[in-house]
């Protein structure tokens, strides 16, 4: 699993003016990436606006990107989670038939699912292919608080492998890690607390904002792994100067903005309901754009 730890980026899904899924800016992306020396990708996850993409595009997405990084050693982790067990085990199997590395997956998050149903779910998914699972625990988004019992129970499972932690209560992830040991993986979720999750026992991250500071991030994460705390503090601090800024607007549309502005993909298109911005809304990020030495 060594593969796996690190700094993994969460893709975009770019599109076109009319909100269909742009193949070759998405393969501009990975490329854009992978001469940046990042070689590890978490596909179809909430950057990549999975839940409003129909099963068959998280599909095609996930094979141009395997396609794209062919040869690379990269490793490929395909987010399958959806609020219904089927469409799960349908997107697992085509994982491991497109060439992924990895499955991961949010607890369904519609039908208030008790933790037996929660399991079952995982479960089921993790019967349906070989391919290692990761858990996607976004409380934020799903509601769903899950208990250091389920993790416990989840590790003892040889094919899961780890959670994606996207909270800022880090308390928890030291508490995952304490409870599930170190064969248990973390991956931190929020970019903004980077730092602080490495230094609380993650292993890795998968963020969104590493599609636009690839650069930054991954530098950040070498002075974290070598301990050297005065730099992480530094590369935190400008990280979250442009987070904060995204943060006042939103995040899957800024992104996309900026590395439209970066020359990366061809439009900044999200698919409604997200929004593109007023025409006074992009003109302040395209200041701020203009003025910061991190983007
Ligand atoms: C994914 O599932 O696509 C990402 O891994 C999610 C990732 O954890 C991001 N979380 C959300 O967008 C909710 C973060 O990178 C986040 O965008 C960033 O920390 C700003 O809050």
């Amino acid at each position: 699993n060594e593969k796996f730890k690190g700094m993994m980026t969460a893709l975009l899904t770019p599109m076109d003016e009319r909100g269909t899924v742009d193949a070759e800016s998405l393969r501009r992306l990975v490329r854009h990436q992978l001469d940046r020396g990042i070689r590890r990708f978490y596909v179809g996850g909430s950057t990549g606006e999975a839940f409003l993409l129909t099963v068959e595009e998280r599909m095609g997405v996930l094979e141009t990107v395997v396609e794209e990084a062919a040869g690379e050693q990269a490793a490929i982790v395909a987010h399958v989670g959806c609020i219904g067990t089927s469409d799960s085990v349908r997107l697992a199997r085509h994982a491991e038939r497109a060439g992924a590395d990895a499955v991961s997956a949010v607890v369904p998050f519609y039908y208030k699912a008790s933790m037996k149903q929660i399991r079952d779910h995982y479960e089921t998914i993790m019967a349906a292919t070989p391919l290692p699972m990761i858990v996607y625990h976004f409380p934020g988004a799903t509601g769903v608080q899950l208990s250091l019992d389920f993790y416990e129970d989840m590790a003892s499972r040889p094919s899961c492998i780890g959670v994606k932690f996207t909270s800022l209560n880090l308390f928890e992830l030291q508490q995952i890690r304490a409870r599930c040991g170190d064969d248990f993986l973390i991956w931190n979720g929020h970019d903004e607390v980077f730092a602080g999750g490495g230094l609380m026992g993650a292993d890795g991250a998968i963020g969104s904002t590493f599609n636009m500071m690839p650069d930054l991030f991954a530098s950040f994460y070498r002075d974290m792994a070598g301990g050297d705390w005065s730099s992480v503090r530094e590369a935190q601090t400008e990280a979250n100067a442009v987070i904060a800024h995204m943060l006042r607007y939103d995040v899957i549309p800024y992104e996309k903005l900026v590395l439209y502005l970066q020359g990366v993909i061809a439009t900044p298109t999200v698919r409604r309901p997200l929004t593109q911005f007023t025409p006074e809304e992009r003109r302040a990020i395209e200041a701020f754009y203009a003025q910061s030495g991190t983007l």
